[in-house]
């Protein structure tokens, strides 16, 4: 083969390119020509690779290694660079009105021509990694492949933890699967000589998604779903156009296995907006006797009908890429327990004296010293020994949006069905975002259509998870805003159109949670973690008809008594608190959801606008 130049042309006869595949090398000579990097080492996820990159990682002082967890590192990121950046990320769709009105959009070849400036001499200085990977099942059977160039040893280690990195890949490719070209750059050349910083990045970032060419262009930042592109970019954005073309769903969704006490087996999916606790839902310990769930998955999930006319779900991820803060023994044992197998990276959180990790709720009391997400010294005072104030005073030691990432073989209670190509047979999808008020513990959808405009119309307060303010009720629909590869209205009109197409007895019931409700002394009003296990029980329930409900003009909440809450110590008023439909909150929800279909505009599927009229019309509305 031949590169551009003697110094890429030696490296690549030293490393050798592990594949003949005309298109793969072909793009890999165009990216090197045009990012000059120093060499090019192509990725294949052995444990050698990784101990070799670690080390390295080490050296750099990217990464330090934890003395009380095996295998186990912690980076702390440029404080520029710590979250997703919805602001730079962009659907680059031939058509404008193909990304719709909730996504950034840029003509294509403009797109282009301003990002092959940036990309212009990008790595030089750096090594330049092919990361061959697979998400979900090698064995799909479309398996959904990809290859991502990068310039960050710390972007190899977490894909390998990730995805399904390996040589496989690359022998699916050759064997004419497609693939999915995602190209990302920290955007920090180093000039001959120069030394390196800790966590390099550029202030300018570029998240981009072309997606009717299925290719992914990522610049400046070297964070989570910016970054890591097989993740929100290929899982969740490129595979939604995928979706849409083919007939199925790539979506926001962690999947649970949940067993009753009579043996009986129901696969749950459900979405949540980024830190709103996905992971914990996951792999919660149920407080109620005799039920057991299992893991599937935490953050996405596909979607596809079987052969039996039911919905089944793949996750596509290898790994956790969970929010530490708030995960603890109390809230979270099994993130616990699969964190302390090792072979796990952190991002952002706080070291302790004895080289382990903490974060703010992972034990009631922090300890007495710790370096904070900064590499500062850190006291629960914020005062040093002599008394003197910290500059780390008042801040916590973790950033809000500092992360583990994790294999996810490693987590204690995943189900066996998780390494299978065809998926589980989902019974219930459950929408939920996090309300202080309006929004009920639990809601059942009438049916298919009402459960979409559930989604469509799903809000919740934005989190750490992406930069920008914390804590602003936006629409967030399906969980999907910052995820969706293409208009929200032709989204809306894709979920309906699948459940058409369905037997309506086999689609999945509709469900809307809140775990998140306050009194008016803005405490919760329902205690969350385990004890959600009750709300799945009545959802249980009410899949095999057993349990009681009354209807609202917004769905079906638990009849009074219907919710398993023996031992709970919740008065019955309490209760009510949580699951009660107020007129005049739903009142005042009204405008906000015409608002928001205002703004998602013509393309907003009919049904759905005559859902909000009956919803109006329900509330006494005309
Ligand atoms: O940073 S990620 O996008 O990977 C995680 C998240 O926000 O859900
Ligand atoms: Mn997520």
């Amino acid at each position: 083969m031949t590169l551009v130049d003697t110094p890429l042309e030696e490296s690549i006869g030293r490393q050798g390119a592990p594949t003949s595949d005309p298109a793969l090398l072909a793009w890999v000579a165009e990216v090197a020509a045009l990012t000059r990097p120093d060499r090019i080492v192509w990725a294949n996820g052995s444990d050698a690779e990784w101990k070799a990159l670690t080390d390295q990682l080490v050296d750099a002082g990217t990464i330090t290694r934890l003395q009380a967890k095996p295998d186990s590192f912690l980076a702390l990121s440029d404080p520029i660079d710590v979250a997703r950046v919805e602001d730079r990320t962009f659907i680059c769709s031939v058509d404008e009105a193909d990304a719709g009105a909730t996504n950034n959009w840029m003509d294509p070849a403009l797109m282009k021509q301003i990002m092959t400036g940036l990309y212009d001499g990008c790595m030089r200085g750096r090594t330049m990694y092919v990361v061959p990977f697979c998400m979900g099942p090698f064995d799909a059977p479309v398996p959904k492949l990809g290859v991502e160039i990068t310039d960050s040893e710390y972007v190899v280690i977490s894909m390998k933890i990730m995805t399904r990195l390996g040589h496989k890949a690359i022998e699916l490719i050759e064997a004419g699967q497609p693939w999915v070209k995602a190209l990302h750059s920290l955007g920090a050349p180093l000039r001959p000589g120069q030394a390196d910083v800790a966590w390099p990045c550029n202030e300018t970032k570029y998240i981009v998604q072309f997606p009717e060419e299925r290719a992914i262009w990522s610049f400046g930042s070297g964070y989570g779903g910016n970054a890591l592109l097989g993740k929100k970019c290929y899982s969740l954005r490129i595979a939604s156009a995928m979706a849409r073309d083919e007939g199925w769903l790539a979506e926001h969704m962690l999947i649970m296995k949940l067993t009753s006490p009579e043996q009986q087996v129901h696969y749950v999916a459900a979405a949540f907006p980024s830190a709103c606790g996905k992971t914990n839902l996951a792999m919660m310990e149920p407080t109620i006797p005799g039920w057991k769930v299992e893991t599937l998955g935490d953050d996405i999930a596909w979607m596809t009908f079987g052969k039996d006319g039911r919905l089944y779900a793949v996750n596509p991820e290898y790994g956790l890429f969970g929010v530490a803060p708030g995960t603890g023994w109390a809230t979270n044992p099994n993130a616990m327990r699969t964190i302390e197998q090792g072979h796990s990276l952190f991002t952002n959180v706080a070291l302790t004296d004895d080289g382990d990790v903490w974060w703010e709720g992972m034990t009631d009391e922090p300890p007495a010293h710790l370096i904070d997400w900064r590499g500062r010294d850190w006291t629960p005072s914020g005062l040093d020994a002599d008394g003197n104030t910290l500059a780390s005073a008042g801040s916590p030691a973790a950033h809000p949006n500092s992360r583990f990432c994790t294999p996810i073989t490693q987590c204690p209670i995943l189900a066996d069905e998780y390494a299978d190509s065809v998926g589980v047979p989902i019974s219930a999808i459950l929408f939920g975002g996090r309300r202080k008020t309006t929004v009920p513990l639990v809601t059942q959808s009438r049916d298919w259509q009402q459960g979409v405009f559930m989604g469509a119309t799903l809000s919740s307060e934005t989190t750490a998870a992406a930069t920008g303010a914390v804590g602003v009720v936006r629409r967030d629909p399906m969980a999907m805003l910052p995820f969706i590869g293409y208009d929200a209205g032709d989204y809306f009109a894709h979920w309906i159109d699948v459940g058409k197409g369905a037997d309506a007895d086999k689609l999945p019931k509709i469900f809307y949670v809140n775990w998140f409700r306050r009194d008016a002394d803005g405490g919760f009003l329902w205690p969350g973690f385990g004890e959600n296990s009750r709300v799945l029980k009545w959802i249980v329930e009410r899949l095999d008809g057993s349990a009681a409900a009354v209807e609202t003009p917004i769905g079906h909440v638990p009849a009074p008594g219907a919710l398993d809450v023996d031992g709970l110590g919740l008065t019955v008023e309490q209760i009510e608190a949580a699951l009660a439909v107020s007129p005049e909150e739903w009142a005042a929800e009204i405008p906000l959801i015409e608002e928001w279909f205002e703004h998602i505009g013509d393309t907003v599927p009919s049904t759905l606008r005559d859902e909000l009229q009956s919803l109006k019309l329900r509330l006494g509305q005309g």
